[in-house]
């Protein structure tokens, strides 16, 4: 049954689904757990590491116990966040014992809830509690108990920042919470430049430099950290851009042998829809990555003008109007083919609509 569109508290079910927010009942189910697990979702960036890190910063001083788990390793360039070792990556033997026993999961930035992947079997098996935080749209019958949404919010990382506010009930954010925080801001809003930046974001860089933090070092630890392998990948792929629809529509592959040339890994190809985005007269920009020889992760990047997030969710993926993604089961040739007539159907709808 789809619940109704007011929302708030329904039953002992939480529902901020894109409503207001009472922080304060957030608070009162958070204070009220002693065990709390913190994940974000696989691949995970610096909004879902920087939610975790800022969260679990402040329970640290009040929760009997609490742990970050996620189904990936830390990437390397947010190693600055894990001082104190903070961060776990999933294994079923080391971690389902403890897990068992949480009484609350908060799970970050997830956008789907299957991209905490296998850390769901454990969660259901033992049917425990799940609060979701995030400002990726998701429906409302969806499978938390506590879900708090809000999609006005330029990252996860904003809406930790509204907790913390409310949950420290005027004692000020900790240094390490703001440094988190502050990664989950910089990093969603492209460094301030995005079209979803807005006052807060700006709130909380003042509060993270009144507080001493570096913020430059926070940025070169991000961007200012590519590896060669990187760099060459760019290259190849900078060689074969397309360019459709009079220049609004660029799209480009990374194959498996492009990967293999430049002596790639995955966290190699992050970035570069956002890159060929800035690109003057580019609308939308569209990455197709060969993952394997029967899957490509497709990525859209939009400046604004044109909603990308329903071609996505046609291909079965989401994400934010302007930045979205999915994973297609099919072999290069074929995903590129269907994402790109798809992707140039939907411009040419939404222009079209844009004249009248
Ligand atoms: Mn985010």
């Amino acid at each position: 049954m789809e619940l109704p569109s007011y929302h708030g508290i329904i039953k002992n079910k939480m529902n901020f689904n894109n409503t207001r927010i009472n922080w304060r009942s957030v608070h009162d189910v958070v204070d009220g757990a002693d065990k709390i697990m913190l994940t974000t979702h696989e691949n995970p960036d610096g909004d879902g590491l920087g939610s975790e890190s800022g969260m679990y910063h402040h329970l640290i001083d009040r929760t009997a116990e609490v742990r970050i788990i996620n189904y990936s390793p830390l990437p390397n360039e947010f190693e600055y966040l894990n001082r104190d070792n903070i961060f776990e990556e999933y294994n079923k033997s080391e971690h389902d014992q403890w897990i068992k026993n949480v009484d609350l999961v908060i799970i970050f930035d997830v956008g789907d809830y299957e991209r905490i992947r296998e850390i769901t079997s454990i969660i259901e098996k033992y049917n425990i509690a799940v609060m979701n935080i995030d400002h990726h749209p998701h429906p409302n019958k969806n499978k938390f108990k506590y879900n708090i949404v809000d999609l006005s919010a330029a990252a996860t990382g904003c809406m930790v920042f509204d907790y913390l506010k409310v949950a420290r009930s005027g004692k000020p954010i900790s240094k390490d919470s703001l440094e988190g925080i502050y990664t989950a801001t910089m990093t969603d809003t492209g460094c301030f430049r995005f079209s979803n930046t807005n006052n807060k974001c700006h709130e909380i860089a003042i509060e993270a430099l009144s507080n001493g933090i570096e913020t430059h070092k926070i940025y070169q630890n991000i961007y200012e950290n590519s590896t060669k392998s990187r760099m060459k990948l760019m290259g190849y792929l900078l060689t074969d851009l397309n360019f459709e629809m009079g220049g609004k529509f660029a799209w480009f592959m990374i194959t498996q042998e492009m990967m293999k040339k430049a002596n790639a890994v995955k966290s190699d190809v992050e970035g570069f829809s956002d890159m060929i985005r800035s690109i003057r007269g580019v609308e939308v920009a569209l990455m197709i990555f060969q993952q394997d020889d029967t899957n490509c992760r497709i990525n859209f990047r939009s400046k604004g003008e044109i909603i990308v997030n329903d071609i996505a969710k046609k291909l079965g993926g989401g994400g934010h109007a302007f930045a979205a993604g999915a994973i297609i089961n099919e072999a290069l040739e074929k995903a590129t083919e269907k994402v790109v007539s798809l992707t140039k159907a939907s411009i040419n709808n939404q222009l079209n609509q844009h004249i009248i």
